[in-house]
C-alpha cells in the first residue's frame, strides 16, 4: 500500500465529520469545534505491522464549490468515509448524492473504495435511522458499514482500519496522481 494514503470524509454538515476526524487523530472529542476553513490531518498509525502516515481531508462541500477543485481531492483520494448520522434522516437521505459525485468525479478506470457510517450513535434516544436501514443501504452499494462515535470513540478505529484493508486489496492507480505525488515509491500490484 501507499504509505501515505489520502482519506477524504464527506457528509452534510453537522454529522461529526471533524469530530469523527479529531477523535480519530488525537483521541477527544471537541464539543465546539468552529472551524469552516478546510483541514487536513495527519496521523501515523500501524496496521498490520505496516507504518503509515494517513491524510485525512475534511473538507466542507459549499454548493458554489469549483468542480475542478473537487475533482482533485477526489483523484488523489485513496478512500471516501461517507457519513451520515443516526439522529438526522436528511443526512442519511443524502447519502446517494455523495456516491454520485464520487463516481462522477474519480476517473472512469478508478475503483472507488467507500465506506458508510452512522455516526453519533451514542444518541439513542434521538435515533431516526435504524442500523438495519444502514446497513441494507451499504450492502445495496457494495461497501462496508459502521455506526460509530465521535463522542465516545466507538468504532472510529475500526472504520479506518477496515477502509485501509479496503485500500489495500485494490492497489491505487497513481498514474491520476502523478504530479502531486512524484516522489512516492510505486508499488506494484498486488495480486489479491
Ligand atoms: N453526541 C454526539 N455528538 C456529536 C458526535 N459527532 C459530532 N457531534 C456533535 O455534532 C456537532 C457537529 O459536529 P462536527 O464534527 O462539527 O460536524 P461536521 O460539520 O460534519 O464536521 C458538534 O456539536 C459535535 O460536537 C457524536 O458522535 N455524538
Ligand atoms: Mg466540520
Amino acid at each position: 500500500m501507499d504509505k501515505n494514503p489520502i482519506i477524504s470524509i464527506i457528509g452534510n454538515g453537522g454529522v461529526g465529520k471533524t469530530s469523527f476526524t479529531i477523535q480519530f487523530c488525537y483521541s477527544q472529542f471537541v464539543e465546539e469545534y468552529d472551524s469552516m476553513i478546510e483541514e487536513s490531518f495527519r496521523k501515523q498509525i500501524e496496521i498490520d505491522n505496516e507504518i503509515l502516515i494517513i491524510e485525512i481531508l475534511d473538507y466542507h462541500y459549499y454548493d458554489e464549490w469549483n468542480n475542478r477543485i473537487k475533482q482533485k481531492i477526489y483523484e488523489k483520494t485513496q478512500g471516501f468515509i461517507v457519513v451520515y448520522s443516526i439522529n438526522d434522516k436528511y443526512s442519511f437521505n443524502e447519502l446517494e448524492n455523495y456516491l454520485n459525485e464520487i463516481y462522477k468525479y474519480k476517473k472512469v478506470n478508478d475503483f472507488p473504495i467507500i465506506i458508510i457510517i452512522g455516526n453519533k450513535n451514542d444518541l439513542e434516544d434521538e435515533r431516526q435511522i435504524s442500523k438495519e436501514e444502514g446497513n441494507e443501504f451499504a450492502i445495496k452499494h457494495g461497501c462496508p458499514f459502521y455506526e460509530t462515535s465521535a463522542k465516545t470513540r466507538y468504532n472510529i478505529e475500526e472504520t479506518v482500519f477496515t477502509l485501509l484493508r479496503e485500500i489495500r486489496k485494490y492497489p491505487f492507480d497513481s498514474k491520476s496522481n502523478s504530479n502531486s505525488n512524484s516522489n512516492s515509491i510505486q508499488i506494484p500490484n498486488q495480486i489479491v
